[in-house]
């Protein structure tokens, strides 16, 4: 019988997807789900021939240059790949590859708490009814903006911004959304495309980012774009931190420009910005967007599949480099 491919596996994934690796490859599991610093990967990398990492694991350039070449293919458990240097990979010869697709829907449905969240004040409204400080009704009282029939902007329309969209135009929602290029009529489902953010910012009451972080997109909402937005406007970001100017937003938010944001995603992670702690219009959450039991399942299988399809000898499905 061949010997099996040696797989490292640095985090701690589901069960399902540990069992199915385990059964196929020669694995070496981080049981200890702890994140790996560079020499980590520098040195595992002299001793698998694949690895399955998440977006913890940052594959940079300083690191690709240094990678043993034993290491043959970086299989993400991520649909975002901004923690992979993909040319300086692809030039040491390193397949990399992404799970697409089988996360959308689960992100799609954190961007709408979020967005229902910082919308109708549930950070304040959860915390005044757990601390008992809840003494008052009135009419007037935790007043919040209505989701159903506003305009939302989405900042890229692919599979995640789309799966957003479908679940706007449950609530009433007008679709605007900003992409390179216009949709076709079947995926556009009626949204009004904008050739530029700049465009599409003034229409948004509400604001989702589905784009991913790229050396383009790095800071896109910056004070001048946030200025673009109606006054009393809601950002929403469920894609990466890097795509936000944290202390515009910050601004932003003390200035009453926007009136709540909601964030799965930070520029320092694990940690958040504790500067947005004292906001209880702030929205937050721990980028848990892909984080549901059958997602998890699915996000390990696909990265699974696109391992065996190259250990097969074949071009992987999700191939990026
Ligand atoms: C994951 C994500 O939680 O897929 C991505 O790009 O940010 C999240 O879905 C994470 O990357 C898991 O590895």
């Amino acid at each position: 019988m061949p010997q099996r491919p040696r797989l490292w596996i640095p985090r701690r994934l589901s069960d399902a997807t540990l069992e199915r690796a385990q059964r196929d490859y020669d694995c070496v599991i981080n049981w200890d789900d702890t994140e790996s610093d560079a020499d980590t990967l520098v040195r595992m990398s002299a001793e698998v021939d694949a690895v399955l990492p998440c977006h913890s694991e940052h594959f940079s350039a300083e690191v690709a240059a240094r990678l043993d070449p034993r290491l043959r293919i970086i299989a993400n458990h991520s649909v975002g790949v901004d923690h992979c240097d993909l040319a300086a990979l692809g030039a040491r010869g390193i397949m990399v590859t992404n799970t697409p697709d089988v996360l959308s829907d689960a992100t799609a449905e954190i961007a709408m708490l979020l967005m229902l969240g910082a919308a109708r004040r549930a950070v304040e409204g959860d915390t005044m009814v757990r601390q008992g400080k809840w003494d008052v009704w009135s009419p007037s009282f935790m007043v919040g903006k209505q989701v159903t029939g506003a305009r939302v902007g989405i900042i890229g329309m692919g599979r995640v911004g789309r799966a957003f969209a479908a679940r706007a135009r449950g609530f009433g929602m007008q679709v605007h959304y900003a992409n390179r290029t216009r949709l076709s009529p079947e995926l556009e489902q009626g949204a009004i495309w904008h050739d530029s953010v700049e465009s599409l910012l003034p229409q948004a009451d509400f604001l989702s980012l589905h784009c991913p972080a790229t050396p383009q997109t790095r800071g896109l909402m910056n004070a001048d774009r946030l200025a673009l937005m109606p006054k009393g406007a809601i950002l929403v970001n469920t894609a990466r931190g890097a795509l936000v100017d944290e202390a515009a937003l910050l601004a932003a938010i003390v200035s009453g420009h926007l009136s709540a944001a909601g964030l799965d995603c930070f520029q320092v992670e694990p940690g958040g910005n504790p500067a947005f702690a004292a906001h209880p219009n702030i929205f937050m959450l721990p980028h848990i967007g892909s984080a549901t039991v059958s997602t998890r399942d699915a996000m390990g299988f696909r990265a699974l599949d696109n391992l065996d399809a190259f250990f097969r000898g074949e071009r992987p499905r999700d191939a990026l480099t």
